[in-house]
C-alpha cells in the first residue's frame, strides 16, 4: 500500500477541478479504502476563508498585496492542514497550489518567476506535490462554465489565455510531476483519464 500522497489540481477558471476532485475522492475511498483529505487554496479553514474573501471579493487589491495574501494563505494551510494530514498517512487532494502563483502572478501578471518560485519554497517549507493534474481548457470554454465570476475571473480574456499558456509551459518544465488532462471533454472522460493514472500509481 502506498503511504501518504500529495496531489494537486491546477488549470484555468472553470476547468472542472472541483468536479474531478470529488469523483477521485469517492473512488479512492471506495476502491482503495484510503483516507482522503480534500482541501483548496485559497480558502481552507477560518484563516483561509478570510483571506479568500479579501482576495476574490474586494475590487481593489494591488498586485503585490495579492501575492502576499496567496502566500500567507499557503504558509498557514501547509503547516496546519496539509502536513498533519500527510503525517497521518492520508491522501491529500488540493485544489490549486504553488503552480497557480507561478502562473497567475508570474506568467499572467508579469512578476519575476524565479522570485515567485523562491517565495513558494519559503511559504511551503519546500513541500512539493508528487502529482499535479493540469486540467487544460480553452479559457473561452472555462469562463462560460463559471457561474459566479470573482475578481480574477473578471479579468480580460487575454489574461486567461496567458494563464493557459503559463500552465502548459510549467507542465513542459516538469513532465515527471504534471499529468495533462483534456478538460474540454465531458466530465466522465476527464475522470477516467485521471483515475487510470492514479490507480496505476497507487498499485505500484
Ligand atoms: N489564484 C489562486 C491565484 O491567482 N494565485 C494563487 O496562488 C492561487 C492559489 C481562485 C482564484 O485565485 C487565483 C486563481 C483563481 O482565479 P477559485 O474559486 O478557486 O478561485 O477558482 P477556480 O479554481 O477557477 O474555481 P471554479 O470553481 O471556477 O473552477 P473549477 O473548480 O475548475 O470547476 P468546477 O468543477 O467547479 O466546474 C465548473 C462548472 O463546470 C461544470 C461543473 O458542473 C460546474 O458547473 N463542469 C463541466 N462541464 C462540462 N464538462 C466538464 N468536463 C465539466 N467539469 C465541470
Amino acid at each position: 500500500m502506498c503511504p501518504s500522497m500529495f496531489i494537486t489540481f491546477e488549470g484555468p477558471e472553470g476547468a472542472g477541478k472541483t468536479t474531478l476532485i470529488r469523483a477521485l475522492e469517492n473512488r479512492l475511498r471506495d476502491e482503495f479504502e484510503r483516507v482522503v483529505l480534500v482541501t483548496r487554496e485559497p480558502g481552507e479553514g477560518h484563516f483561509g476563508r478570510q483571506i479568500r474573501e479579501i482576495l476574490l471579493q474586494q475590487e481593489e487589491v494591488t498586485d503585490r498585496a495579492e501575492l502576499f495574501l496567496f502566500l500567507a494563505d499557503r504558509a498557514h494551510h501547509v503547516e496546519t492542514v496539509i502536513k498533519p494530514s500527510l503525517a497521518r498517512g492520508e491522501i491529500v487532494l488540493c485544489d490549486r497550489y504553488v503552480d497557480s502563483t507561478v502562473v497567475y502572478q508570474g506568467h499572467a501578471r508579469g512578476m519575476d518567476i524565479g522570485f515567485l518560485r523562491n517565495m513558494n519554497a519559503f511559504a511551503t517549507d519546500k513541500l512539493r506535490p508528487e502529482i499535479t493534474f493540469l486540467l487544460d481548457i480553452d479559457p473561452e470554454i472555462g469562463l462560460v462554465r463559471q457561474v459566479d465570476r470573482d475578481r480574477l475571473g473578471r479579468m480580460p480574456l487575454e489574461f486567461h489565455q496567458r494563464v493557459r499558456r503559463g500552465f502548459l509551459r510549467e507542465a513542459d518544465l516538469d513532465p515527471e510531476r504534471f499529468i495533462i488532462l483534456d478538460a474540454e471533454r465531458p466530465a466522465p472522460g476527464v475522470e477516467e483519464q485521471a483515475w487510470m493514472f492514479l490507480a496505476e500509481r497507487l498499485r505500484s
